[in-house]
């Protein structure tokens, strides 16, 4: 593996990281679920025109694969913590079980939130997770948050280009500093 930058995208089983990260890199959508033990892709970005080589490290969401995916860890610069917008459990553990394990292990990290699956999400089932909930908690932690889709593409590279801002310190990691970026519009207010 060469010497680029991290970024490692973590969050619970079947949220959707390995679909997001797949249709970030070659814009295919993965035809079926295949549980992730530990993969890495490199691709390249240009940033202000230059040239940023970018390792995605995938890791698996279920207990068993913990010790591989602490190994993963180490490769980090910035962290992508994912979640799904359908499933509010998944949400609750981005800051009681991912947060906590990313600085148990890792100290003072930096991090973005990602809200996947908004293709499918309705705004009136009390089970999925709204917009303003995924702001709240950014502008709480003071991160960065994004709501994508891998199905329709929406917002996956805006979420990696960010996550790569801030690790290159090019950028604030988030909201107490710049006022944040959410779902890809800055905004304070929950409106897009
Ligand atoms: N509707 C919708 N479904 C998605 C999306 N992304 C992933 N899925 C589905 O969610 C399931 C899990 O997706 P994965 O990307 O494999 O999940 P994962 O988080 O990598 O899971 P682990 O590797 O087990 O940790 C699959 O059946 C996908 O088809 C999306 O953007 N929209
Ligand atoms: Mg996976």
């Amino acid at each position: 593996m060469s010497n680029g930058l991290g970024v490692v995208v973590v969050g619970d089983s079947k949220v959707g990281k390995t679909c997001l990260i797949q249709t970030y890199g070659t814009g295919q959508y993965p035809e079926k679920y295949e549980i992730t033990v530990g993969q890495s892709y490199t691709h390249d970005l240009r940033i202000n025109r230059e040239k940023i080589e970018v390792n995605v490290h995938d890791t698996g969401g279920s207990r068993e694969h913990s010790g591989v995916r602490h190994m993963i860890y180490n490769k980090a610069d910035v962290f992508l913590i994912c979640f799904s917008l359908l499933d509010r459990k998944t949400f609750q553990h981005v800051d009681q079980f991912w947060l906590n394990e990313l600085r148990r292990l890792r100290g003072d990290v930096a991090f973005v939130i990602v809200g996947c699956k908004s293709d499918m999400r309705q705004g009136n089932n009390p089970y999925h997770v709204q917009k303003i909930e995924g702001i709240r908690l950014a502008q709480e932690l003071g991160c960065h948050y994004y709501e994508c889709s891998a199905i329709t593409q929406r917002n996956i590279k805006e979420a990696f280009d960010k996550a790569v801002k801030v690790a290159m310190d090019l950028e604030p990691r988030g909201m107490k500093e710049s006022g944040g970026c959410f779902d890809g519009c800055f905004s304070t207010n929950g409106k897009s």
